[in-house]
């Protein structure tokens, strides 16, 4: 009899990634830094190299049938964006290099012409570095201050203390929709409408959110939004920016070049339509194209049976780490994706990457560029589990097995 609802079967996805079947020092390959970036399926992998083969060409300037097919290509890419986020027009998709690329973008273009000395910016504790940096340039550009939401030990952001932040002074709430280095997805709607309230517009940091959550930038309602295709089984290099229509077309342009103007001259140059305003220079053709190819394979699998198999790893890798001694989770929220920060007890979170690592194991060690929060926590950093669709219950048991190992060498 015919199944109606989608049958996840890791053992075929696991085909799909060529990658995963090797081995690292005798033992086969445990890849659990997929929150870093994730492994890249075959449809992907073929994707870039048809473009190579077949029709490498520049975008939007020929009128030969090569830029003409990669031309189509690049922009189809750009509609399976809009409809995965669920923008309302294409126009609103600007591609960028990532989510790093987007957030500078932004800052740099809106921030610029929107925040004033007196201004205010608010960030939260969870925050990766690239929605820090860019937001701490542009403060001190100005004279602005850069205003920061307190988390709690369980790694959620404390709203009351976020809505006493809040004032006609703020300009741009830059918020992390998930956490990479806690796993903790933020309540964004109500950070959203609070803000709103007092006329302060909202980026979402979508690097790790827009892989593992059902996205609506329209049902949202912010005003930003940022992702990277390679957190999305897509390749490096290349991301893209969601904005309100209304914003894009006020905020000048980022960078200046070819393809972002309609006419040159040397006393005056305008600019291009959206999107190509912000895309100026030959952009990343091949990785672009091939992001569709990534987001294809995401929508065939069924977006809510990866999540609900992500959740059953997530809840089954809680329950086995927590069962060893000395080892504590940072980042116990209520609401979490499939990522597991630890610390053990007496030992260095270098020293258990490279044992398990010994071991096949893929795991990041650090601070995961999030090194206010580390702070936060009283700790320099954290050893990273983070699941993707292709990993299994029996990898974890592996993990489990390796911290014991790690343990035993340090007893
Ligand atoms: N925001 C978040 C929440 C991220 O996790 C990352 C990358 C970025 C922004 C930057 O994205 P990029 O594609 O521009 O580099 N996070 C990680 C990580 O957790 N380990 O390596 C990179």
């Amino acid at each position: 009899m015919e199944t109606l609802t989608p049958v996840f079967d890791v053992a075929a996805i696991r085909q799909d990634f060529p990658i995963l079947n090797q081995t690292i020092h005798g033992k086969p390959l445990v890849y659990f830094d997929n929150a870093a970036t994730s492994q890249k399926p075959l449809p992907v992998i073929q994707a870039l190299n048809e473009y190579y083969r077949s029709y490498n060409a520049n975008i939007h300037r020929g009128i030969h049938t090569l830029a003409e097919k990669a031309t189509a290509q690049y922009e189809a890419t750009r509609e399976t964006v809009r409809q995965f986020i669920n923008a309302a027009y294409r126009e609103e998709i600007i591609f960028t290099r990532g989510s790093t690329e987007a957030i500078n973008l932004v800052a740099a273009t809106f921030g610029r012409q929107n925040v004033q000395a007196g201004d205010e910016v608010i960030i939260s504790t969870m925050e990766h570095h690239s929605n820090i940096v860019p937001w701490q340039m542009l403060c001190e550009e100005k004279g602005a201050t850069l205003k920061v939401i307190p988390i709690t030990d369980e790694g959620e952001i404390i709203l009351e203390e976020y809505e006493k932040l809040l004032s006609e002074r703020t300009k741009v709430v830059a918020l992390v929709y998930v956490s990479n280095s806690l796993g903790t997805i933020n309540p964004v709607k109500e950070v959203i409408d609070l803000a709103h309230k007092y006329g302060a517009k909202v980026l979402l940091d979508g690097a790790q959110a827009t892989v593992h959550l059902d996205i609506d930038v329209q049902a949202l309602d912010c005003d930003f939004y940022v992702l990277s295709s390679h957190k999305m089984y897509g390749p490096t290099g290349v991301g893209a920016l969601y904005g309100k229509r209304e914003l894009l077309e006020a905020m000048p342009p980022y960078q200046g070049g070819g393809e972002m103007i309609k006419e040159v001259s040397f006393e005056k140059t305008t600019y291009n339509e959206l999107p190509y305003k912000f895309e100026a220079g030959t952009p990343n053709i091949a990785d672009t194209v091939a992001f569709k190819a990534a987001i294809d394979y995401i929508n065939k699998i069924g977006k809510s049976v990866i999540a609900e198999y992500e959740h059953e790893l997530l809840a089954y890798g809680t329950e086995a780490l927590s069962q060893i001694e000395g080892l504590r989770i940072i980042g116990q929220a209520r609401e979490k994706i499939s990522v597991i920060s630890f610390v053990i007890k007496g030992i260095h979170h270098q020293d258990v990457g490279i044992i398990l690592d010994t071991q096949g194991i893929a795991v990041r060690t650090g601070h995961h560029c999030t090194q206010p929060m580390m702070h936060r926590f009283g700790i320099p950093g954290t050893s990273r589990a983070s699941f993707a669709m292709y990993n299994t219950k029996e990898e974890i048991d592996r993990l489990v097995q390796g911290l014991h190992k790690v343990k035993k060498m340090f007893a």
